[in-house]
């Protein structure tokens, strides 16, 4: 040993020895780590590292190759981000679990059902205080907490296969498993260990990521820099991961899979912190500080770094240690931008490190603002989902989060702003639209009206129109822009941006609209024959434009899209994208709606929303008493 410290990005790593702070001593390598030079000589604990290979193992590429491929069928589970059990869920965990839902939903509208999941997380410190503020313990608390998750996650319709908790058994064997290979693997070492710890964001920080602010009492004290949590220095003996020898692997994974990490700012982002400095990960914390965790294996006076624990439950859902190889490695893992590091540098290098292979593709999401403020509890903006969903209905809310949510950069929230999108796009445009469509005065026989191609004659070019039918060139425009929207939508969601998908078909209702009224058909008169087809075709092409919104919009609007279709006597087995086929009859094939009676739920799509006021009342009526006991 010497005796010798190094500062690296503000974190000391101080080595054990009989004279003071010394260097840590080695980890066992094994024979494969010992074997290999060093490459990158970081600090005096990272001189024995061993140096990983350049490139990936052949199975490792080839593997991620195919896992890239698209194809419907092919098995993809969705995760959403394991939430801390320290408070209620905000309006920024739907979002997060929306954006997974929706993700999901859409796959399976394609192909046979793939998993999806949402876990909630129940270790670490930031628990710990929370119960001890609370009054209660940890486990209490967690209890608490993840069924109000639960319940949100119901009320919203996410459609979750499996909701994990960190303290289930399967969890913490297979959270000890991994631990045994990483130590197998050399890639753990004990070190003494001091710096900045954030307990809410559980993360030692380097200085670059601090600034001066104010304690609670209004003192001087140092705090994170994006979150502005007050840190403590924090002094002990813990385990470290040797993350520093992993930046080649973590580049070339990268550099190989140029879509792992989207939207495309935050692949970058990465990319730049792999340019930095890469110091090692402390990965237990002290078990008389920190009991509600899972200890390390053969060493009880340590507890699993909350980050380990938490993250290691996306394979024990998928059955690591025994099973997990049906699923891993395609994985989408949805994560806010906070949590970025954790899923993109320390999640694939624990990995790599274990023997596995990296999560497929890691989707990235920007937060949630109110009224241009961060949410948190000391300002008392945080907005609560599941009285926004007793105001706005379950759809209202699911619609705007995911119309409005721009993944790429932070959106702001307000009231107002819910109201009126969901007001002019689902009350007004689409339930509108099916309301004048189906009315009684203007299809008496609530039947799917009839195409009739000489209205509605084919064209090669929407130039050509107005031949010898009636319509015109911006109504072959209209079904252009609606035949091409499936696969819009489809390469939209495949590229995380179901905020654009859903603009596309908010722009298509629009146009149906315009075509509708551009038309008139309430003025036509139904006893002259010629006159009657065409209104017939106005109606039968309206209704196809309804029924390929409907369809598309079932990720996102799943009880809306299910009254739209049911309404347009669309079967539960013909709401796949597969079978869409729009206007058959204009390209000459058989339409099986045509004739059909239409559904008899005749009620209003979407109410719309009233006065602020009244709605605010009802969200104080919706207040529930455990979330303010919190
Ligand atoms: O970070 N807007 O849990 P968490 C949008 N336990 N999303 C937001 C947000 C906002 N204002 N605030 C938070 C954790 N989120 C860890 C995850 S995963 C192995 C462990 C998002 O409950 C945040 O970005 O603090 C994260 O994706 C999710 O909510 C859970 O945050």
């Amino acid at each position: 040993t010497d005796s010798r410290t190094e500062h690296v990005a503000g974190r000391r790593f101080l080595g054990r020895g009989p004279a003071g702070p010394a260097r840590p001593r080695r980890a066992r390598a094994s024979r494969r780590f010992r074997a290999a030079a060093p490459r990158r000589r970081i600090d005096g604990a990272a001189a024995d590292m061993w140096r990983p290979p350049r490139r990936l193992p052949r199975p490792l590429r080839r593997a991620a190759a195919t896992a890239t491929a698209t194809g419907p069928g092919r098995r993809l589970l969705l995760s959403t981000p394991i939430f801390y059990a320290n408070g209620p869920p905000h309006i920024g965990h739907l979002y997060s679990a929306l954006l997974a839902d929706a993700l999901l939903r859409h796959r399976r509208l394609r192909a046979p059902p793939s998993p999806g999941m949402t876990p909630s997380a129940g270790h670490g410190l930031k628990i710990q205080q929370a119960a001890a503020a609370a009054g209660t313990s940890p486990a209490e608390l967690c209890e608490r907490v993840s069924g109000l998750f639960r319940q949100a996650l119901s009320q919203a319709g996410v459609a979750y296969t499996d909701f994990t908790r960190t303290s289930e058994l399967r969890h913490q064997r297979a959270v000890r498993h991994f631990w045994g290979a990483l130590r197998d693997g050399g890639v753990l070492y004990k070190g003494s260990y001091e710096g900045w710890y954030c307990t809410p964001e559980e993360s030692f920080l380097p200085e670059s990521q601090l600034a001066e602010g104010t304690d609670a009492q209004g003192r001087p004290c140092k705090v994170s820099l994006e979150t502005g949590h007050e840190v403590h220095w924090t002094k002990e003996e813990n385990y470290m991961f040797r993350l520093s020898a992993f930046r080649d692997p973590l580049q070339n994974w990268l550099r190989d899979n140029p879509r792992a990490i989207f939207p495309d700012p935050f692949y970058q982002c990465v990319l730049r912190w792999l340019d930095e400095d890469l110091p090692d990960l402390s990965v237990s914390r002290e078990r008389n500080r920190l009991q509600w965790g899972i200890p390390v294996p053969s060493d009880p006076t340590q507890t699993i770094y909350v980050w380990v624990d938490a993250l290691v439950n996306y394979l024990s859902v998928v059955g690591y240690p025994e099973s997990h190889g049906a699923w891993w490695p395609a994985v989408h893992h949805v994560v806010g931008k906070d949590i970025l590091k954790f899923h993109a540098l320390y999640w694939p290098a624990l990995l790599l490190a274990a023997g596995l292979e990296p999560p497929e593709r890691i989707l990235v999401h920007s937060h949630w603002t109110v009224r241009g403020q961060k949410m948190s509890k000391s300002l008392g903006n945080v907005v609560d989902p599941g009285v926004c969903m007793g105001q706005y209905g379950v759809d209202g809310f699911r619609y705007f989060l995911l119309r409005q949510g721009v993944p790429e950069r932070d959106c702001d929230y307000y009231d107002e702003k819910v109201v009126k999108l969901v007001n002019s796009e689902l009350a007004d445009a689409l339930g509108g639209l099916l309301n004048r469509s189906t009315a009684p005065s203007i299809n008496p026989s609530n039947t799917y009206p009839c195409f009739s191609e000489p209205c509605f004659p084919k064209v090669l070019d929407s130039r050509e129109a107005g031949g010898t039918g009636r319509a015109c060139a911006e109504d072959y425009r209209l079904v252009a822009a609606v035949a091409s929207l499936p696969v819009q939508v489809d390469t939209y969601f495949e590229g995380f941006q179901i905020y654009k998908a859903l603009e596309c078909i908010a722009q298509c209702v629009r146009q149906t609209n315009g075509f509708f009224q551009r038309h008139r058909p309430w003025k036509l008169d139904r006893r002259d024959a010629g006159e009657q087809l065409w209104l017939d075709t106005i109606l039968h092409v309206t209704l196809e434009c309804l029924r390929v919104y409907g369809t598309l919009l079932q990720p996102v609007v799943p009880h809306m899209a299910d009254k739209l279709l049911s309404r347009l006597a669309v079967g539960p087995g013909e709401r796949h994208l597969s079978g869409l086929a729009f206007l058959a009859r204009y390209d000459g094939k058989p339409c099986p709606f045509e004739g059909r009676q239409l559904g008899p739920d005749t009620g209003i799509l979407f109410h719309r929303l009233g006065k602020l006021e009244t709605m605010k009342k009802r969200k104080q009526e919706a207040q529930v008493p455990d979330k303010q006991l919190l």
